[in-house]
């Protein structure tokens, strides 16, 4: 990986930091590219709009939510899957910008899985309450690859649960910049993400963002 694509290197302590079996956090490790990251997320956005979704129970999310790549996550009345075309547009989601992949898979690799492309990308908004309860992502086809994940704005606490729903949880603080990967044993974990407090972040204003990187067909 050639890391001069992203212009400025990445912090020299954005090393791999275990969480938990198959799981790593690399702080920091998207700062140098946030504001870039942040402008192709508006540029997404201006295509796919920030839309909140229904769960298949009715239930409105309190995360807005748009995609990029080739497969994007929806969620409604009949189920939650993966498909190549937007409902909102009835067109193919934006493309997924190259820095986004390239971040995707360097932290993979650093994280020790090597080879890692997705072919999905979640963007997730959450305003001041925003949360998301404990879930697990399951509706990918191979739970071999891992899953990458790139927060951006104002901080958030993510819960990070066990095998089972019931199982005890642990709360990890996840800032702007912060990439966590998780595959191997960690890939069917159940997690989530406390409501966010109100702040101002000077890259994103009063929310956070997360993106998350998947390999979905
Ligand atoms: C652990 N998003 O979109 S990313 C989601 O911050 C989602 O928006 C959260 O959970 C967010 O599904 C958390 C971190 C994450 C993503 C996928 C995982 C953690 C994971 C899959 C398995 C285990
Ligand atoms: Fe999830």
């Amino acid at each position: 990986m050639n890391l001069d694509l992203f212009g400025d290197p990445p912090p020299a302590d954005a090393s791999p930091h275990p969480l938990s079996p198959g799981a790593f956090s690399l702080e920091g490790l998207a700062l140098a590219q946030a504001p870039r990251l942040w402008a192709e997320i508006q540029n997404i956005t201006c295509i796919s709009p920030w839309r909140h979704l229904h769960t298949p129970g009715g239930l409105k999310m309190s995360v807005a939510m748009s995609n990029c790549g080739p497969w994007g996550w929806v969620s409604d009345a009949s189920g939650y899957r993966y498909q190549r075309t937007d409902p909102l547009t009835g067109a193919a989601w934006p493309a997924m910008p190259g820095i986004f992949t390239e971040l995707a898979t360097l932290a993979a690799e650093r994280a020790g899985y090597p080879g890692f492309v997705p072919d999905a990308c979640l963007i997730n908004h959450y305003t001041p309450g925003a949360r998301m309860s404990l879930h697990q992502d399951k509706n990918e086809l191979d739970y071999r690859a891992p899953i990458v994940s790139v927060s951006l704005g104002l901080p958030a606490v993510f819960e990070w649960g066990g095998l089972q729903r019931s199982d005890p949880v642990q709360r990890v603080r996840l800032h702007h910049g912060d990439v966590v990967v998780w595959g191997g044993p960690a890939r069917l974990r159940f997690h989530g993400v406390q409501a966010v407090e109100p702040g101002h972040h000077p890259l994103t204003g009063a929310c956070r963002i997360n993106l998350t990187f998947r390999t979905a067909a």
